[in-house]
């Protein structure tokens, strides 16, 4: 697309200057020509992912780069920001100064999005919110948002453990929970928070005994665990926002022999994504309940670009399907799990 050209005559140029200076270009000027055509026909789309952080990550970052490929009709341009906010910005910035036809971004935080959005919408470029959302109240500045909704996953959550605790006759049990949350500000975390409360809100006999932010880290995880064991010594129920912090806290639990209490009873662990490495933990009886998180995003948000750009009518707010894994249903999902 128009777009191209500028790029496309920037490699000409680089190839001429390789073959003037005697350098052996890897290519000539027809071959490039040639690549200079296909360059125009490519959607250049610039994808901003927060980071690294956890296998989840991994497989939402694969899950798009192998959506947006050259033979799909793409040119990916990708940048890990780290987890800094200042970072996403410069990249969206860099993006809409190469002029791309649509930019994807993961957004770190909630919150601060509106003036390099605003820069975006003026410069025409569509931008598309994906797998964290943000919050503001004009809208408009996103083309879209493709996700979880992860309020419900919060809510699953909590109505999974008031079910459990019933069929245990532990209804009217003072229970007292810890949380590891996510990075503070992610609509990741507020949403599980927000959805769990709400559950939580309705049984008076559920105590929140400490809540830190271990930033879906499994190192972070380990190290908040460990001093909540060491502060509270009647924890029943450890909720942990996704499941790097969960595997950290079970390592944690496990070292201090706190994953059954002196009668015998389990400290329930809950957790969120829905990794294989976390499912095998749920088979093995460790983790008590996961609920998925889906990180496959890359061909949904293929067809969602595909449609902004050729006018086509699509969804503002998308949402990927979700279930809950427990002891009685993992095993049918294990052996088939792509992360
Ligand atoms: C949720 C996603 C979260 C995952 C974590 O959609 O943003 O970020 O639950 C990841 O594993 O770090």
């Amino acid at each position: 697309m128009k777009k191209q050209s500028k790029f496309a005559a920037l490699l000409v140029l680089l190839a001429l200057l390789s073959g003037s200076l005697g350098a052996c270009s890897p290519f000539d000027v027809g071959e490039l020509a040639g690549q200079e055509d296909t360059q125009q026909d490519l959607v250049t789309v610039g994808f901003s992912q927060l980071g690294s952080e956890s296998a989840w990550r991994t497989a939402n970052t694969k899950s798009v780069q192998d959506a947006l490929t050259t033979e799909n009709g793409f040119f990916l341009l990708y940048d890990n920001a780290r987890q800094l906010q200042d970072q996403q910005i410069k990249d969206l910035r860099s993006f809409i100064s190469q002029r791309v036809d649509a930019i994807v971004f993961c957004p770190v935080e909630e919150e601060g999005w509106e003036t390099v959005l605003g820069e975006a919408y003026e410069a025409g470029v569509p931008v598309i919110a994906l797998d964290r959302n943000i919050a503001t109240k004009n809208q408009s500045l996103l083309a879209a948002f493709l996700g979880e909704d992860m309020r419900t996953e919060g809510v699953n959550a909590g109505l999974w453990l008031e079910k459990t605790l019933q069929e245990e006759g532990r209804q009217d049990e003072d229970i007292r929970i810890a949380v590891l949350e996510g990075t503070e500000g992610s609509s990741a975390a507020e949403g599980r928070s927000e959805g769990f409360l709400a559950i939580a809100s309705r049984n008076q006999n559920w105590h929140f005994a400490a809540q830190a932010d271990a930033q879906f880290t499994r190192a972070k995880g380990r190290e908040v665990m460990k001093r909540f064991l060491s502060e509270f010594d009647d924890i029943d129920v450890v909720v942990a926002q996704n499941d790097e912090m969960a595997l950290g806290a079970l390592e944690a639990i496990e070292s201090a022999g706190r994953l059954y209490n002196e009668d015998g009873r389990k400290l329930i662990l809950i957790s969120f994504d829905g990794s294989r490495e976390a499912l095998e933990a749920v088979r093995d009886g460790e983790i008590d309940l996961d609920v998925e998180c889906n990180p496959l995003s890359g061909p949904a948000l293929r067809e969602l670009i595909e449609n902004i750009l050729s006018g086509k009518s699509y969804e503002k707010v998308n949402y990927l399907p979700e279930q809950v894994f427990t002891r009685e249903n993992v095993d049918e999902y294990l052996d088939s799990r792509a992360y």
